[in-house]
């Protein structure tokens, strides 16, 4: 069934007997109850007052459910980053570089309509519709955890479907080696191009092993709903074992390659932003350690720092894509 949405306009699949929003909020208030029998009266209460004033709940959107995703490691049981935090606190310099002008601009991003344009070493080049992309495969739900190379991190439930269905689709040839994945630079609409931090547009890629992983994720909802524009509507990348700038936001053109492209990030300071980009807390950035991390939402009373794990948790799914490779050097 097709469904006009309300903000972005975008028709979109609808399944009636799916409801991972009433799944994931039975999960947080099992958590919930569970940390506050584990902690006593006084804990239970300050628990209280905190679940109330985090009372943003996603319901403005058009909803975008997903089923539960049958893919080895994708669905983490950790608790969900709050929806007002995911929303709030955000990194999408076109918009400005503090972390709620995301939140405050990108409102001003025009998603309809949308189309995202194939380019070179495919045997399908050309533009798909949006409404195309959305109807390509099932959506599915999946839980991950984004590390920021900044040394936070979030609990998302995204929903979308692996990018590798996508790339099947089109048919790389045997020369397609690398991906770039371009956004959307529109200067009238993106106040933050008018800062040079980066060579606009903001483009990032994965080597062709790494895009058909099942876990790189083609993302067009989050929540149960559409992409807010803040988190990189309508479509996007999430990335997870990788720095969450790998996870291109608002992408406009996949183009295919057979030598590894430059990326917005890597143009900038080569010596901090390598092109592989791995969660590895092995490897220090330049100007900071990586070995831990701060999940966002828990800088309250008893805030303990977390350690970040090697591929961000996911080394059991993606580490055999790195064998034999020297990961300082390969940063
Ligand atoms: N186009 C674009 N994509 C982007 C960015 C950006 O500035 N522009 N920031 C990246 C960074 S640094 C991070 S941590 C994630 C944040 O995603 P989120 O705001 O949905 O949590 O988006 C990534 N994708
Ligand atoms: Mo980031």
């Amino acid at each position: 069934m097709l469904i006009r949405t309300r903000d972005s306009g975008f028709d979109h699949p609808r399944s009636g007997d799916i409801t991972p929003r009433a799944v994931y909020q039975q999960r947080r208030e099992l958590l919930k109850t569970l940390a506050a029998g584990a902690a006593g009266g006084a804990l239970a209460a300050w628990a209280a007052r905190d679940a109330r004033a985090q009372t943003a709940r996603p319901g403005k959107l058009a909803p975008l459910p997903g089923a539960r995703s049958a893919v080895s490691g994708a669905v983490t049981m950790e608790k969900l980053t709050d929806h007002q935090d995911a929303t709030s606190y955000n990194n999408f310099y076109e918009f400005g570089t503090d972390k709620d002008d995301p939140a405050r601009h990108a409102h001003q991003m025009k998603t309809v309509p949308w189309s995202v344009e194939i380019e070179g070493l495919v045997n399908k080049p050309g533009r798909l519709a949006l409404e195309d992309l959305l109807k390509l495969k099932p959506m599915e739900e999946r839980v991950y955890r984004l590390r920021c190379v900044e040394g936070w991190s979030m609990v998302i439930p995204w929903v979308g479907y692996s990018l590798a269905e996508l790339i099947k689709r089109v048919e790389p040839q045997g020369s397609a080696k690398y991906l770039e994945f371009v956004t959307l630079a529109e200067n009238k609409q993106m106040p933050g191009l008018r800062s040079r931090v980066i060579d606009w547009p903001y483009t990032e890629g994965l080597r062709m092993d790494e895009a058909l992983h099942p876990l790189a994720l083609l993302t067009f909802g989050m929540y149960g709903e559409v992409l807010p524009h803040q988190n990189g509507a309508p479509v996007r990348l999430v990335v997870p074992w990788k720095y969450g700038f790998k996870s291109a936001k608002s992408i406009v053109k996949i183009r295919f390659l057979e030598q590894a492209p430059r990326t917005a990030w890597n143009k900038a300071a080569a010596n901090e932003y390598g092109f592989y980009s791995n969660v590895n807390p092995e490897v220090d950035h330049p100007r900071w350690s990586q070995a831990t991390e701060r999940r966002i939402g828990e800088d309250g009373l008893f805030t303990k720092k977390r350690k970040t794990l090697m591929f961000n948790g996911y080394e059991a799914q993606v580490g055999q894509l790195y064998a034999g490779m020297d990961l300082r050097k390969n940063y």
